[in-house]
């Protein structure tokens, strides 16, 4: 065997002795050119063109200021991007043992090491290895140079669309640039194209890892491995005995025969030492080996549990790879992961009682973009009612979450510690699963490793959203080769409980004149690539027993576990199945808006981002609700419409009293992104208290809400609860009491005489409250006294379930009440205790804050401002008089306010409690949790708060 020398190599640690980073960080120096070669500059790598172009100020300016993403639309559009680095090859390799492995290639690519083609890629979320040529090399000398050509992702999917034997249609974002895209013609984020909350930047670049492997006694590179497992649950339900067989994945074997010995350490102890062999005979060497183990067991191992269900229990499974005759210690390559025992199962059982029709038609709407024309209304003509529920290691689970999207558009400056914020805010809104929606990307390790330990559930997707897709060959192949290399990398994170094969391509169907032109066609297209590929690469990979497969979402429930055996009707039911629920024309603070479904995996309402995360990409001119700016940068047709419209159902709107030369107040624009905000945390808290205390109706049975959408991917209007930037929206306050494992709701209708309080109990044992419900005048400067109380009563309230407490008749209330009070002078105040979680108090509104009357001026205090840790700081709030959706921000931080490039930057963190219901008189103890260092002086210096009183809707 010639002796191989990447020079790289001498330096390098035991495991990586094989591996060559190839990335800036390892000192490799990149260039990066346009294909004519005008511009030409260094490149970080991981990277993307965007980013490097701002590194060397080709651009000048934030790309999400202003109209920026216009005025960048030509990187897109440029014919290719060319990354180059000279490789620094002391003697030749052994060509047999020798490739390049690069993650991450965004997108369409030719590789070359000097002149010779190494191969082409078309996915930005697969794992590529290529033989290197280096026998060829002879006549570069040791210096060749590696060149990786990326086509322009605007022309390269329209090419491939426009080759295709007939249309195959993705949805098409309004007021987007780049539309028609055929972003379904190419394997990369959906959401690069634009989407309806975001822009296209379509990024290109080298995202991922690049490096060179060699491996001197032809074992390949141990790539990954699963642990296939099944669990008997015992001891009550807290432990089990598993059987487990891992599988081990090796990529850049040679064609010769290598004898490996793999062993299978569980917490530092052996459980299994195997003999195996690896070869590529007989296989292109660019592909995979797996190599199966034999099973073995432990027995008694704690479980694996979501949040608020108990511990999530991992253990450490190392595993070594080693040649049997090992030339070094350094041929021995290890793998470990943190790996949690859990069972999921999705129940779907015929509930005999839900109604045989539904007054709601839980399709879309005309919220999309296209023809309304393409909407066909669904009739519900066959129902058959079913629950749609999680049980994990045997409990039922009811899902209180929200869905996932990209956190930046330049994947490459998001960190981990972003990653890890987001899922942190998502913990603190007492949510207990993500779903990594199909239009963005697949997240890197860590984030299925956080979400591992804190036991958030993820219900994770393919990247396949909002089209229908081609099915030639070589997509079909490619698609399967993508879903094995990430089922390979994600299998063994205990916290995904769900694989969804893509986000509504099922109910797609019913949206594109093509598609309802000619049915068959399309849906032969869908069994082909989500039963026969997607389905098929995951079951080569982990099976199909580790965790639930849901083919599309939302979906009518499965009829049997076959991918085959479908309803092709009515994807989006109430009666079955998860739903997807849009509704912008109905009240949003009536229940009865909200359909009794089973599962709601989305729904929700826009709102725009605050001020204070506008004001550093906004000039003066653009702080307008009806300026250009406001215009450009929504997507979602008439989106800045339903978003008054809604608004002004329930608040008046802000008025401006002393318009200047420069046109509106600046005031004005704030308060009305103040009551944005405000307005869609009302519509999601009815949302959510109805959907609770539904848990319980034998009918309905609801027990999972994901929301749309957790955070956003630039500062626009979007249905987010988080702003990009990491600020949390009135909407995440809010979602972090209507999530509590515990809670005392309302139900009412606007206007309706009577309501009604429900408790509602997720913790899996009964607990004991004690509540009271009071009517209280707004003008009270003494609050929950005696004189206001309606009701004081205790009730147990059964684990994993709703309750409704009791009922009131509204007239008789008022009449009777002390104060003399109408509709419009008082609102209830429902509180409550239970020594297993704490209840917030819930008010419940008898009128419109149009016709409320508020008391003026509640001359809002803030005091004992003291600092609890580096990043946190406790201080007091207090209103003289009841001060609806208090609501404190912290402002842009002077010196860093016009550096957006940090994602989860100075902005991020949030308050323990906040967007609420601030009685007269009453001490708040607040607490501000800082996603970076913080002291009192620049947060005191930074607060702001305010509440409803704030906004000025009359001028006299
Ligand atoms: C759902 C999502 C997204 C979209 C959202 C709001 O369909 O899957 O595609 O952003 O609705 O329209």
């Amino acid at each position: 065997m010639r002796q191989v020398l990447l020079s790289f190599l001498s330096s390098l640690l035991s495991y990586h002795a094989l591996e060559v980073d190839l990335s800036t960080k390892a000192g490799v120096d990149w260039k990066l050119s346009s294909c004519d070669r005008s511009i030409s500059l260094s490149a970080e790598v991981p990277g993307v063109v965007h980013t490097d172009l701002m590194t060397a100020g080709v651009i000048e300016e934030d790309p999400y200021f202003r109209f920026n993403e216009i005025k960048q639309s030509w990187v897109p559009k440029e014919e290719c991007w060319r990354y180059e680095a000279i490789l620094k090859l002391g003697e030749l390799a052994a060509e047999e043992n020798s490739f390049l492995r690069i993650t991450g290639l965004d997108t369409a690519a030719t590789i070359f090491l000097d002149n010779i083609e190494l191969g082409k890629t078309t996915n930005a979320f697969r794992t590529y290895y290529f033989p290197l040529p280096l026998a060829d090399l002879s006549t570069s000398g040791s210096n060749p140079k590696l060149m990786i050509e990326i086509a322009s992702p605007v022309s390269y999917p329209k090419e491939r669309a426009k080759n295709y034997p007939y249309s195959v249609p993705a949805t098409e974002n309004y007021n987007v640039w780049a539309e028609p895209t055929s972003r379904n013609f190419m394997r990369k984020a959906g959401s690069d194209f634009g989407w309806d909350w975001g822009p296209a930047f379509l990024p290109s670049g080298l995202t991922g890892s690049v490096s060179a492997f060699q491996s001197l006694t032809d074992i390949g590179r141990f790539e990954d491995f699963v642990m296939l497992q099944s669990l008997d649950i015992i001891d009550g339900a807290s432990k089990g005995n598993v059987a487990l067989v891992p599988r081990l994945r090796i990529g850049g074997v040679s064609s010769k025969h290598a004898t490996v010995i793999a062993k299978v350490f569980v917490n530092e102890e052996l459980y299994l030492s195997e003999q195996i062999e690896v070869s590529a005979i007989n296989k292109p060497r660019s592909m995979f080996v797996t190599q199966q183990l034999s099973e073995f067991n432990l027995s008694g191992v704690d479980l694996w549990f979501p949040r608020g269900f108990g511990r999530p229990a991992l253990y450490t499974v190392k595993i070594q790879y080693c040649p049997v005759h090992p030339i070094s210690e350094s041929e021995c390559q290890e793998m470990t992961k943190r790996i949690g025992f859990r069972t999921v199962e999705l129940v779907q059982e015929p509930l005999e009682s839900a109604r045989e029709a539904t007054s709601h038609n839980v399709s879309r709407g005309s919220s999309r973009s296209y023809p309304d024309d393409a909407h066909p209304t669904l009739q519900l003509t066959n129902p058959t009612p079913a629950s749609f529920y999680l049980k994990v290691n045997n409990i039922p689970v009811f899902v209180k979450g929200a869905n996932f999207i990209p956190i930046d558009v330049f994947t490459s400056r998001v960190t981990a510690s972003d990653r890890k914020y987001i899922l942190e805010s998502a913990a603190a809104a007492h949510m207990n699963m993500v779903r990594v929606w199909g239009g963005g990307i697949y997240q890197p390790d860590d984030f299925y490793e956080m979400a591992d330990e804190m036991g958030m559930m993820i219900w994770e997707e393919v990247m396949l959203a909002c089209a229908l897709y081609p099915r030639d060959d070589e997509f079909l192949s490619n698609v399967f080769a993508e879903v094995e290399d990430q089922i390979w990398r994600l299998s063994t994170h205990s916290s995904i409980v769900v694989l969804g094969g893509n986000n509504e391509n099922e109910v797609a169907l019913g949206w594109f004149s093509e598609s309802i032109a000619n049915r068959d066609l399309y849906v032969a297209d869908y069994v082909k690539l989500y039963a026969d590929t997607v389905y098929k690469a995951i079951g080569t990979v982990e099976g199909h027993s580790q965790r639930v497969w849901v083919d599309s979402s939302p979906s009518n429930g499965l009829i049997s576990t076959s991918p085959y055996d479908k309803i092709w009707e009515h994807a989006s039911t109430e009666l079955a199945g998860d739903v997807h629920f849009y509704d912008y024309s109905s009240d949003c603070e009536n229940y009865l808006t909200f359909p009794e479904a089973k599962f709601i995996s989305e729904f929700g309402y826009q709102s725009h981002a605050s001020y204070l995360a506008y004001e550093p990409v906004t000039v003066t001119a653009d702080r307008h609700r009806d300026s250009e700016f406001m215009q450009y940068r929504q997507r979602h047709q008439n989106g800045n419409e339903q978003i008054e419209a809604m608004i002004d159902r329930h608040f008046s709107l802000p008025v401006e009293c002393d318009a200047g030369s420069e046109g509106r107040p600046m005031g004005t624009f704030d308060q009305y992104l103040y009551l944005n905000g405000i307005q869609q945390s009302r519509c999601y808290e009815t949302a959510f208290d109805r959907w609770r205390q539904l848990r319980s109706s034998p009918s309905a049975m609801t027990m999972g809400i994901l929301y749309w959408q957790l955070n956003d991917i630039w500062q626009g209007p979007s249905w987010s609860s988080m702003e990009w930037g990491g600020r949390w929206k009135p909407l995440m306050y809010s979602t972090r009491r209507s999530f509590a494992p515990i809670v005392l709701t309302p139900s009412g209708i606007p206007g309706a005489d009577n309501f009604e309080v429900w408790g509602v109990n997720d913790l899996t044992k009964d607990v004991d409250i004690s509540y009271s419900v009071y009517l209280v005048p707004w003008s009270a400067s003494s609050v929950l006294t005696k004189d206001q109380l309606v009701l004081s009563a205790a009730q147990s309230i059964g684990g994993g379930s709703s309750l409704l407490l009791s009922d009131f008749d509204i007239n008789k209330m008022i009449a009777t009440s002390a104060d003399k009070c109408s509709r419009s002078t008082c609102f209830v105040m429902i509180v409550g205790e239970c020594p297993e979680s704490p209840i917030a108090p819930a008010p419940f509104f008898l009128d419109t804050f149009k016709n409320t009357k508020l008391v003026s001026n509640p001359n809002i205090s803030i005091s004992n401002i003291e600092q609890l840790s580096d990043r946190s700081i406790s201080f007091t709030v207090v209103a003289d008089v009841n001060s609806p959706f208090l609501f404190l921000e912290m402002t842009n931080d002077a010196k860093s306010s016009s550096d957006t490039t940090g994602v989860n930057g100075d902005n991020a963190g949030w308050f323990s409690d906040n967007n609420f219901l601030a009685l007269a008189g009453t001490k708040y103890e607040l607490v501000y949790n800082s996603a970076v260092s913080l002291r009192v002086n620049s947060f005191s210096r930074r607060l702001q708060v305010r509440s409803l009183q704030s906004v000025v809707t009359s001028c006299s």
